[in-house]
C-alpha cells in the first residue's frame, strides 16, 4: 500500500481541500479521491470535500453536490487531503480544516509548493494534480465516476492536451480512463468549451478594445465593472478571456485587466516564450502564479492602468 491509501485507510474521517476560484484540475482532484474512497470504503469513513463556489458547469461531476463552502464547522478531522494548491493562503478559509486536522497530505504539480503538510507529493514535471492522484489510486477502485473527474482534470490542465508538459505518459493514462466509456465530448463542451450569449457578447467587448502594446509584443484588453453589471456576469464568467488573448501572431505576452473594486484592476498574464517569467513581473505587482500564466494588481482608472502597465511590461521585456 502506498502513503496516500496509507493515510486513508488509517483515518476516520477525512477532509478534502483545494485552491480558492477553483479550477478544473482542483474540482477534478477532490472529486476522484472523494468518488474513490466511496469506492473503497463506502460509508465506513467521514469524507467532506471543502471547495469555493464554482461554475455550475461541473456540476455534471459524479458527487459534485457533495461538496460544502462551509468554513465553520468546528469538527476536527482525522485527515486533511490538500490538492492542487502551492501555498497555505491558496486554501482561503478552508485552512483552519488543515491547520487542525491531525495529518495531512498533499498532492500537487506546483514547483515550490510551500504547504507545511505531514506528508507532500509533488509532481513538477505532471501536466495536473490529477495525472499524480491516478499514479496513487489502486486500479480496482478507479470506475467511470473517478475516471471522467481525473480525465477532467488532466484535460482541462493541458488546454485540451497540446500545452508542452503533455505527455506519453499523459495520453497512456487518457486512454485507460476512456476506456470507461463515458461522453467525454459532451463533458467537454459542457464545462470547458460553451459559453453562455453574454460571456460570448462580454468577450466582443473585450476584443473590441484588444490592442498591441510594447512594438506588437503584448496583447492587451480590459472589462470594468459597468460592463460585467450591463451583462450580469461575474469574474469566474470571464477566466477564459485571457485564452483568447493568448491566441495572437507573434505576442510574447497576454494581458486581460478586469476591474474588481474602484480604480483596482487585476491582471491575468500570460507567458509565450520561456525566457519571459510573468511570475516574476507579477511578483513585483501585488501578485504571483506560475512562469507562464500569473496574475497581478494594478490601482487607478484604466487609462492609469493602460499606461503605467504598457511602461511596466515594455522595461520588464526590453532585454528578454
Ligand atoms: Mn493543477
Amino acid at each position: 500500500m502506498n502513503i496516500f491509501n496509507e493515510k486513508i485507510d488509517k483515518a476516520n474521517s477525512i477532509c478534502i481541500l483545494g485552491h480558492e476560484r477553483p479550477d478544473g484540475d482542483c474540482i477534478g482532484s477532490t472529486l476522484a479521491i472523494y468518488n474513490y474512497i466511496i469506492n473503497k470504503y463506502g460509508d465506513k469513513k467521514i469524507v467532506k470535500p471543502y471547495l469555493d463556489f464554482f461554475s455550475k458547469n461541473f456540476n455534471i461531476l459524479p458527487n459534485a453536490d457533495k461538496i460544502s463552502n462551509d468554513t465553520m464547522n468546528a469538527y476536527k478531522f482525522d485527515l486533511a487531503i490538500i490538492v492542487d494548491s502551492s501555498s497555505i493562503d491558496r486554501l482561503s478559509d478552508y485552512k483552519r480544516y488543515f491547520e487542525e486536522a491531525n495529518d495531512s497530505i498533499l498532492i500537487d504539480h506546483h514547483e515550490n509548493n510551500t504547504i507545511p503538510s505531514k506528508v507532500s507529493i509533488v509532481f513538477p514535471e505532471s501536466i495536473a494534480t490529477c495525472e499524480v492522484l491516478y499514479q496513487f489510486f489502486e486500479k480496482e477502485y478507479i470506475d467511470i465516476n473517478v475516471a471522467k473527474c481525473l480525465y477532467l482534470g488532466i484535460a482541462t490542465d493541458s488546454g485540451v492536451f497540446r500545452y508542452r508538459a503533455t505527455t506519453k505518459k499523459t495520453f497512456e493514462i487518457i486512454s485507460y480512463l476512456v476506456s470507461y466509456g463515458f461522453d467525454f465530448t459532451e463533458m467537454l463542451d459542457k464545462i470547458v468549451f460553451d459559453n453562455t450569449l453574454n460571456q460570448r457578447k462580454a468577450q466582443g467587448i473585450a476584443f473590441d478594445r484588444l490592442k498591441l502594446i510594447c512594438k506588437g509584443q503584448v496583447s492587451f484588453s480590459y472589462l470594468n465593472d459597468d460592463d460585467m453589471k450591463s451583462l450580469n456576469i461575474d469574474k469566474k464568467d470571464i477566466d477564459n478571456i485571457i485564452v483568447y488573448l493568448r491566441e495572437i501572431e507573434n505576442i510574447k505576452v497576454a494581458a486581460f485587466a478586469y476591474q474588481v473594486g474602484k480604480d483596482i484592476y487585476k491582471l491575468s498574464l500570460r507567458s509565450k516564450s520561456d525566457n519571459i517569467d510573468v511570475a516574476e513581473f507579477a511578483k513585483k505587482h501585488e501578485g504571483g502564479g506560475h512562469k507562464l500564466a500569473s496574475g497581478c494588481v494594478y490601482h487607478g482608472s484604466i487609462d492609469d492602468v493602460t499606461f503605467n502597465f504598457t511602461k511596466d511590461i515594455g522595461d520588464f521585456i526590453l532585454d528578454k
